[in-house]
């Protein structure tokens, strides 16, 4: 380096070359390197009820995540809809609310979140799962193509549906203001995971107590393949 730079800008250190991360590496270390616990909570269609989502903050002040999946027809500026993560649904037509979230959560899994209306999920969830494996370029963007989501949250139907597939825990809480058909209950879902289990909940939001309880193991693996 010429003399007069170095007086200028002192000595010149030339800027160190970080690594890139491979972000399906990133993400298994965290998933497997978990050793916590966390809460999740999950509501969805309150259509414009708000009782229903005061009643579970207050139940369950503590849990990490709050994730609402749509239709709740209220405006993103209320600071009753804040502590969630939300997306739009069919009836909602506040512009903050975006048709798909993706959400890494401190345990390395990643949730995917969608209402589902455009999913066709009246019918089937097969277009949910379609769209979450990486190589579903048009649905996921870039940044999030190669990592690997293990939780699917949707709504819309107004039905519980909690299930495994294709190493996808997909929860649906059901509607936390009209129910339409099994119980006919207003419910929402309560997921714990540990390094071990999805442990699932359903839960009454008139009372808070547990209708249904799932559980499933937590093991890290690709889409479509068997766990590593
Ligand atoms: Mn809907």
């Amino acid at each position: 380096m010429k003399k007069w730079l170095e007086k200028l800008f002192g000595t010149f250190f030339p800027p160190v070359e970080e690594e890139p991360v491979d972000p399906v590496i990133k993400q298994k270390e965290d998933f497997l390197a978990f050793d916590g616990k966390l809460e999740v909570i999950i509501v969805s269609d309150n259509h414009e009820a708000k009782e229903g989502l005061q009643d579970v903050l207050h139940q369950h002040p503590n849990a990490d995540y709050y994730f609402h999946c749509g239709d709740s027809n209220l405006s993103s500026d209320l600071d009753l809809m804040k502590p969630f993560i939300t997306v739009s649904g069919n009836t909602d037509y506040d512009y903050d609310y975006h048709d798909n979230e993706w959400c890494v959560l401190s345990s390395g899994d990643r949730i995917w979140m969608t209402h589902g209306h455009a999913y066709s999920v009246n019918r089937s969830t097969e277009g949910l799962v379609e769209s979450a494996i990486p190589d579903a370029e048009l649905v996921i963007p870039i940044k999030y193509r190669t990592a690997r989501t293990s939780i699917i949250l949707y709504g819309h139907t107004h039905l519980v549906d909690v299930k495994m597939e294709k190493g996808l825990l997909i929860i649906n809480p059901g509607s936390i203001a009209l129910p339409r058909g099994g119980t006919f209950i207003r419910s929402y879902a309560r997921l714990e995971i540990t390094p071990e289990v999805y442990k699932i909940q359903i839960k009454n939001a008139k009372d808070h107590t547990i209708v249904e309880e799932f559980q499933f193991p937590r093991e890290w693996r690709q889409p479509d393949r068997a766990p590593e």
